[in-house]
């Protein structure tokens, strides 16, 4: 499963590097080893998924163990944890990377030592992810999905041990963990994360592929003198939201590189994508990954519509919830994907237009639902009504704004009542407060006037 650690490409003393520590194959493998044998036999195991070299080591070791692996966002409060910790049946592990353990004792297979017991198609991943209402859900990946997937990178990215891949994103999601490590560790590629995803960072990292959600290339482009220093790179990628044209060309600009974007979902890893010396058009996503069908389920006479697709990436269903996972598919077998896209009938190109729920906020390149930030502030005892949306934001894509009736309490307050309880990275960036909320007939908010600005005077 990850090439790297069979020792096909050697070993490095470099070759992982996350937040400034180093660790060769050999000590990952060693550290991933005492983790397979702490958590052998266990239903799934969690650890707090900061980003550093235990997070890394404890992937590696669930793969190792056949035990699904449950990354903790490190910034969620104790309702999130515990929904997590709960929902999943996941014991909670502390890593020690210091610690390590030899090949035998891990479950024996491979000559890295891979389980035995656990098959391509049993799950490896335990992702959380929110809808459009309610608690986050798990989504469950397979080791069979996360290796086609990273096949069909490596083939679209020209993505191999040559190369140095640089990112600092999250260590609790597709982008940052399955792309970002276990991708560096199936192509044998140097791995640098570099702790927090600063322009400054970025720079310093001297790599030849680049990850990235927008509002990191965002903040690159506004940087000059650090968008210069990856001009070096081979290939930029952004993904996980919308990267805006303007950014785009700031980058072409200071690089002399067009940064490919891709699109994906934690449900269906990455799908779609552009190619490594391919054309590259702002404002789309490229063609489908070997593999992949889409179809875009449009009115008659429309272009656009939700885009479904089917193919060898997709999850395993969401953890628990068999009526969730029968309801993101259609009558005939397709993922529903709740985008609106479009394709060009001459080149296949792909264009992702939006999000067909209101209720779906992208921020940062989280994805962030807005029943569960509603819920949250109609947990503290000053809020009567709340809803919640998400505003055009030049740096974060969206903000999140939470319009809510209360009484005395302050806007500060109720964002870091969200923070505390949820994530921090799900805490409104902005609270207006209200007399009302404009409601249809049956009572919902009606969240287009909310959108509309007529609302929200303190
Ligand atoms: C601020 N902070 C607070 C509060 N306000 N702490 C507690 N209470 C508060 N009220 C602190 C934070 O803890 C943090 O501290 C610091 O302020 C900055 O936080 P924040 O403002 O949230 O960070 P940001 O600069 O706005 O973050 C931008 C970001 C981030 C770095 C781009 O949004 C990010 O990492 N996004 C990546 C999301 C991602 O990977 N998505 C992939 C999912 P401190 O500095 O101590 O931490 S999508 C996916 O997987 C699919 C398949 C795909 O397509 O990729
Ligand atoms: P998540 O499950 O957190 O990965 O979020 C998946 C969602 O991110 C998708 O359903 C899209 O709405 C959005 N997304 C991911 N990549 C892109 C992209 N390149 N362009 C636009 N939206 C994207």
């Amino acid at each position: 499963m990850l090439t790297a650690l069979d020792g096909v490409y050697g070993d490095r003393e470099d070759a992982v590097c996350v937040a400034g520590r180093t660790a060769s194959y050999e000590e990952l493998l060693g550290a991933a080893r005492a983790v397979a044998a702490d958590v052998a036999g266990a239903p799934a195991f969690a650890v707090t998924a900061t980003a550093s070299l235990e997070t890394v080591a404890a992937a590696v070791g669930a793969l190792l163990a056949g035990v699904p692996f449950v990354p903790l966002p490190p910034d969620a409060g104790p309702a999130e944890r515990e929904h997590i910790l709960r929902d999943s049946g996941a014991v909670l592990v502390d890593v020690d990377f210091a610690r390590r353990a030899s090949g035998s004792a891990a479950a024996s297979g491979s000559a890295a030592g891979w389980a035995a017991g656990a098959g391509p198609d049993d799950p490896a991943l335990v992702l959380y992810t929110s809808g459009t209402t309610g608690a986050p859900k798990g989504v469950v990946l397979t080791g069979a999905a996360i290796a086609a997937d990273l096949d069909a990178l490596a083939g679209a990215w020209q993505w191999s041990a040559e190369d140095t891949l640089v990112h600092g994103l999250p260590l609790f999601h597709v982008h940052g963990l399955v792309l970002g490590v276990l991708g560096a560790l199936r192509t044998g590629s140097r791995l640098v994360h570099t702790g927090r995803p600063t322009p400054q960072a970025y720079a310093e990292a001297g790599g030849s592929l680049y990850f990235g959600v927008p509002t990191v290339w965002s903040r690159i482009a506004a940087d000059p003198q650090a968008a210069g220093a990856l001009s070096g790179a081979r290939l930029l990628v952004s993904g996980s939201a919308a990267l805006p044209a303007p950014v785009f060309r700031d980058l072409e600009r200071l690089t002399g590189m067009r940064p490919v974007e891709r699109y994906g979902m934690t449900e269906t890893l990455i799908t779609v994508s552009g190619r490594a010396g391919g054309e590259v058009r702002p404002g789309t996503v490229g063609t489908p990954l070997p593999g992949i069908r889409t179809r875009i389920a449009a009115e008659p006479g429309a272009e656009i519509g939700e885009l479904q697709l089917t193919g060898p990436t997709l999850f395993a269903g969401y953890l628990g919830r068999p009526e969730a996972t029968a309801a993101a598919y259609t009558e005939d077998g397709w993922f529903r994907t709740g985008d609106i896209a479009a394709v060009d009938e001459a080149d296949g190109v792909h264009r992702i237009v939006g999000r067909a729920s209101i209720d779906m906020i992208k921020s940062g390149g989280y994805r962030i639902g807005a029943g569960e930030i509603e819920n949250a502030l109609l947990d503290h005892p000053a809020v009567s009504e709340a809803a919640v949306v998400g505003v055009p934001d030049a740096d974060l894509g969206q903000r999140i704004v939470a319009f809510v009736v209360a009484e005395g309490v302050t806007g500060a307050e109720l964002t870091d009542f969200v923070a505390a309880h949820l994530s921090v990275h799900k805490r409104p960036r902005e609270v207006r407060f209200v007399t009302s909320l404009p409601r249809n007939a049956m009572g919902k908010p009606q969240k287009k006037l909310l959108l509309s600005g007529e609302f929200g005077v303190r």
